[in-house]
Order: C-alpha cells, then sequence, then structure tokens
C-alpha cells in the first residue's frame, strides 16, 4: 500500500538516508563518538546534532532510533550547558523550549555537559561529552 502523499513528499526532501518529520531531516548514526566529534560529523554531512522542539519530535526520534538499531539507544542530541552550567543551549541554534529530563537529571554528575536521549527508556540525561555515544543529526528539509 502506497504511503499517504504528505509523507512521501517529505521524504522526498530529504537526502538518502535521512528521514523526514515535520520541516526536518534527521539521520541516526550508529557509530558511536565523543559529543564535539558528533557534532563536527554532523556538520560534515550538512547539519547539526539534533535539537527537540516538542513532545511529537522526542516520540519521533526514539521510535526511529528503535527502528534503525533495534533498540532504544543512549544517544548523543544538540543539548549542551559546556558553557555555563545549566545554561542549556542546542547546537544548531534554535531556542532550548523543551525539555525531557529523567527524574533526578540534569544533575551534573562528575561535571556532565552533554544531553543523551533514551534514558531510562525515553527520557534525557546530562552526561559526561567524552563518552562515545550513538547521535542523532539534523538538516533542514531541501527547497
Ligand atoms: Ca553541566
Ligand atoms: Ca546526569
Amino acid at each position: 500500500m502506497a504511503a499517504p502523499a504528505e509523507t512521501e513528499d517529505q521524504s522526498i526532501r530529504c537526502p538518502p538516508h535521512w528521514t523526514g518529520f515535520g520541516s526536518r531531516c534527521f539521520r541516526f548514526f550508529w557509530r558511536t563518538l565523543a559529543w564535539v566529534d558528533a557534532e563536527k560529523h554532523c556538520i560534515s554531512v550538512g547539519g547539526n546534532l539534533a535539537s527537540v522542539h516538542n513532545a511529537d519530535e522526542n516520540a519521533f526520534l526514539r521510535d526511529h532510533i528503535e527502528t534503525v538499531s533495534g533498540a532504544r539507544r543512549h544517544t548523543w542530541i544538540g543539548g549542551s550547558d559546556g558553557e555555563r552550567e545549566g545554561q542549556w543551549l542546542w547546537s544548531d541554534g534554535t531556542p532550548f523550549d523543551y525539555a525531557r529530563w529523567s527524574i533526578g537529571e540534569p544533575n551534573n554528575y562528575g561535571y556532565e555537559h552533554c544531553v543523551e536521549m533514551n534514558w531510562g527508556g525515553n527520557y534525557w540525561n546530562d552526561n559526561r561529552c567524552y563518552h562515545h555515544k550513538h547521535f542523532v543529526c539534523v538538516r533542514p528539509q531541501s527547497q
């Protein structure tokens, strides 16, 4: 059965290996990198680490990661408070207008400045940026 036209249209405007959701394209990477190297890799493929702006986007990424990797794996997204403790920013420059912290997070335990999703199933945790994790990038859809 053919996918709805709207879905097809969205995927067409994303490059190969990227999946459209809303007005943006996302891509999960199986390889694991430190947060800053993950961000640099996203930049090298035309994006940034993913920002997440509402519960629907978070649920989409949770499901997408599970679909392509077989589990809700701990995955870097673009949030960081490395510039000033407790001041969270997205690496793509968009407003930090949504968060889905796990209970007791972010706790900066041992200086944690980078955000992973799928912590405790479906929540976020701040973790140490040098840990190597899977990551998900975002880029605008082609015009
Ligand atoms: Ca921190
Ligand atoms: Ca933490």
